[in-house]
């Protein structure tokens, strides 16, 4: 399996944490020329992070999602999804919601703080996030981590969410944390030395970049 990675993506932070924990050891290539550029265009036309392609096959997955559940599938060793298939299904709205709302909106805030915006875009934006953590907040069952007594892939999004709503707290002086529990599961969940590894690293790419 080839992975195309990038030190600094948060996206490219969750596949790295999935391969980490199901030990796995896939080629790792930085995006070649720089993300975008020609030469990466050329090994992969979407030429966008993160991507795997398996061996004999021709298609670059792409969608830190997708990528974890193709991985989980053929890695079946160290689930990081639950047996039963309404919680997996929760898990994976709960990823998607994660996405759709929160991270994007985290992504909008800090574009926001970079020019002038009215008070009504910047509590828009919040109002996503909040509404994100507050379905999850309500609908995860009582369990150590979000679904079940072990790492599960909504831990993993969950962890490295707040992690950047953290970041981007400090940097915008806004308050983005979550209720609670959410806090309380993600700090969980970023207490995993998988997790935590990845977001060390991260988090010094960042810096540095
Ligand atoms: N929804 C995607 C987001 C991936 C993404 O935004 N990747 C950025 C780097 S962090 C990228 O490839 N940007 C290049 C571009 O937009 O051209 C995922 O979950 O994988």
């Amino acid at each position: 399996m080839q992975f195309i990675d990038l030190p600094t993506s948060l996206f490219c932070a969750r596949v790295r944490t999935v391969i980490q924990y199901k030990e796995l050891s896939p080629e790792v290539v930085g995006p070649p020329g720089g993300l975008g550029s020609r030469a990466h265009a050329a090994l992969d036309p979407v030429a966008r992070v993160p991507a795997v392609k398996f061996a004999s096959e021709e298609l670059w997955l792409h969608e830190s999602m997708l990528i974890a559940l193709r991985l989980e599938e053929e890695h079946p060793a160290r689930p990081l999804e639950p047996a039963s298939a309404e919680l997996r299904w929760l898990g994976r709205q709960g990823m998607a919601f994660l996405d759709s709302y929160a991270v994007s909106a985290m992504f909008d805030i800090l574009r926001l703080a970079d020019r002038r915006h009215t008070e009504d875009e910047v509590e828009r934006s919040r109002e996503r996030i909040a509404n994100a953590y507050r379905w999850l907040e309500q609908t995860l069952p009582a369990a150590q981590f979000a679904l079940a007594d072990k790492m599960t892939l909504l831990d993993i999004w969950l962890g490295l969410t707040v992690a950047l709503g953290a970041e981007f707290s400090t940097r915008t002086g806004l308050d983005l944390s979550p209720p609670r529990r959410v806090a309380e599961l993600s700090d969980q969940a970023l207490s995993q030395s998988s997790l935590s590894k990845v977001l060390a690293q991260l988090q010094s790419e960042t810096q540095a970049a």
